[in-house]
């Protein structure tokens, strides 16, 4: 192919999750000519690649689809909490009525790509899967660069000595077969216990004949309290303004759910009083106790502290074995409650009661090795037909970083961020002109609603395409200070909190070796539309016209 018949586009997206479909279909309503590059075969993202058992969204229903209500008709979520299936149709439904999958390419996977600051384009390079399994590299060129790509980076494997030998099956959560894997009567070793591994676990331990958990940490999971939903019950929201009340609120509020932390602090109420609220979160399950309670729970230990007591004694009458209480619900928390994701579960706590189903404590009885059949501990050696990882992600940072973006100067991102993150408004990265992040590090995605994030960033690109057309703006780079000031604002709200006092991927200490800093903004949703608002108000002041 040469130069010339390479494709030029107006704006090149990767990634057709929300992220890219919502961006897509603004961009489209300014006449502007756009291609996704997916590398999966189908649209969903994360809901495409994360097929393992019980793997459901835990953001209630109706906020977690796109805000749009032209979108709502034709399609009825069955459950409030949905499961992967249904989210995977879900992306089919908005596919027939936006048919952005005519803009889409399947099966390309981003491996590079370049500015060229003479011409002012990106030009992308891909590699696809034809149907018989060959691979062919390809390029597309365009003006501007959108990597819709999600948090989850890359997949995180352990290295664990002898991995290589055990002869049964290894899989992680996310690169499970779409076509599944029989687990009956199984003996079935799960390693990790965040969001996947929890889901996992409460969803075979009644299948398998043995179900063996490895635990580093406990999840302080909460209740999801699961219910069906009717079409009859989701068309009345729809048509007496639930829907939109309730979409309203989500831009108003921490997380982007339609509730948000109390005014009052947790100090200003009665021992009744709190416990009363408490146990009302904990009935009315789903995150009510982790983001809908007192505004100080997170900023104040001895207020978290208070929660997680809480927590631990609710939690502990659902365990049977003493030992196994202090294991799951210990009498001190290891972090402050809430400053690791919290799951939400339905059956897990009781999953642990079951004969077949036990749990070994990590930080105790550590894995020494795998064998060729199994798993030997420092105490202990177990036989297995299947290992599932449920070790998480190199998150927020390593998807950037592997699709090899490099600006002009040859510099990449890694580069960019190699003595740190910074961006500007979680979007922008100053020496890289045109181009623009969705749920990228340092933006609010990672501690909310996915749809609705999306739709902010969205909403602001769209905005931002505006006066690209009506100015005739070729190429636009945010400055050195605009990045400076948000990743020290960033850093600045994420260091008065209680969040950097646990290991997670929220900043990075999941990963051996990785630095541990502030990916996330965790201003809250409202001070982040603020900001957006703030730039485009700035006129293009803090931007580079050329
Ligand atoms: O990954 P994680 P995840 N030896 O990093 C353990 C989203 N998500 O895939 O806590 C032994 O949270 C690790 O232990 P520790 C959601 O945003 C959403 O579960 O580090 N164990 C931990 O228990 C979520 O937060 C949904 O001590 C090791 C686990 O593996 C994010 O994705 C569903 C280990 C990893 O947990 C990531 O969730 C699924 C080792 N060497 C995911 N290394 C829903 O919406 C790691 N671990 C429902």
């Amino acid at each position: 192919m040469t130069d010339e018949e390479v494709k030029m586009y107006d704006v090149v997206l990767v990634g057709a999750g929300f992220g890219s479909i919502y961006a897509l279909n603004r961009l489209r309503k300014l006449n502007l000519k756009c291609i996704i590059l997916e590398k999966a075969p189908r649209s969903g993202g994360v809901w495409y690649w994360n097929c393992y058992p019980g793997a459901r969204v835990d953001t209630p229903e109706p906020v977690y689809q796109i805000p749009d209500p032209e979108l709502w008709e034709g399609f009825d979520f069955r459950e409030r909490y949905p499961g992967r299936d249904e989210l995977c149709r879900y992306f089919d439904h908005v596919d027939s009525k936006l048919n952005f999958s005519k803009d889409t390419w399947y099966g390309s996977k981003v491996i590079g790509a370049k500015w060229d600051n003479e011409a002012c384009f990106w030009e992308v390079k891909y590699v696809r899967q034809d149907k018989e399994g060959g691979l062919t590299e390809g390029k597309v060129k365009g003006r501007w660069f959108i990597a819709g790509i999600g948090l989850s980076g890359e997949i995180y494997k352990p290295k664990i000595e002898g991995m290589e030998l055990f002869k049964g099956q290894l899989v992680h959560s996310a690169e499970w077969p779409q076509t599944g894997i029989d687990l009956k009567d199984k003996r079935v070793a799960v390693i990790g216990t965040g969001a996947s591994g929890v889901q996992i676990i409460q969803e075979i331990a009644p299948i398998t004949s043995q179900l063996t958990v490895y635990q580093r940490t406990p999840n302080f999971c909460l209740p999801m309290v699961q219910r069906s939903l009717s079409p009859s019950e989701n068309q009345k929201k729809k048509l007496d303004g639930t829907y939109q009340t309730a979409f309203n609120k989500t831009l108003t509020t921490f997380a982007g759910f339609p509730y948000d932390f109390l005014p009052q602090s947790l100090f200003s109420e009665s021992f009744e009083k709190r416990e009363e609220l408490f146990q009302s979160l904990m009935e009315e399950g789903g995150f009510g106790l982790w983001l809908n309670n007192y505004h100080d729970v997170y900023s104040d230990e001895k207020a978290n502290e208070i929660v997680y007591e809480f927590w631990r004694d609710t939690i502990r009458k659902r365990i049977q074995d003493e030992n196994l209480k202090e294991k799951l619900a210990p009498m001190k928390q290891p972090h402050p409650f809430g400053t690791k994701r919290p799951s939400l579960e339905i059956n897990y706590y009781e999953c642990f009661n079951l004969p077949h189903v036990d749990l070994i404590d990590l930080n105790e009885n550590p894995i020494l090795k795998f064998t060729q059949e199994g798993i030997i501990t420092k105490d202990d050696e177990k036989k297995f037909d299947l290992i599932i990882l449920a070790t998480g992600f190199n998150a927020l940072t390593k998807g950037m970083e592997n699709m090899n973006v490099k600006n002009h100067q040859d510099k990449s991102i890694s580069d960019h961020w190699s003595e740190g993150v910074k961006t500007t408004l979680g979007m922008m990265v100053n020496g890289f002109p045109n181009l623009f992040m969705i749920y990228g590090p340092q933006a609010p995605s990672a501690f909310g609603n996915g749809p609705i994030s999306a739709s902010i960033q969205g909403d602001w690109l769209g905005k931002v395409f505006e006066m690209v057309k009506e100015k005739r703006i070729v190429k636009w780079e945010t400055q050195k200070e605009e990045e400076e000031k948000w990743t020290l604002e960033c850093r600045e709200v994420w260091g008065k909190s209680l969040f950097p006092n646990a290991k997670s991927w929220y900043q990075g200490s999941n990963i051996p070796g990785k630095r541990v800093e502030a990916l996330n903004y965790i201003g809250g949703i409202p001070r982040y539309i603020e900001a957006l608002d703030k730039s485009l108000e700035d006129g293009l002041k803090a931007w580079d016209i050329k």
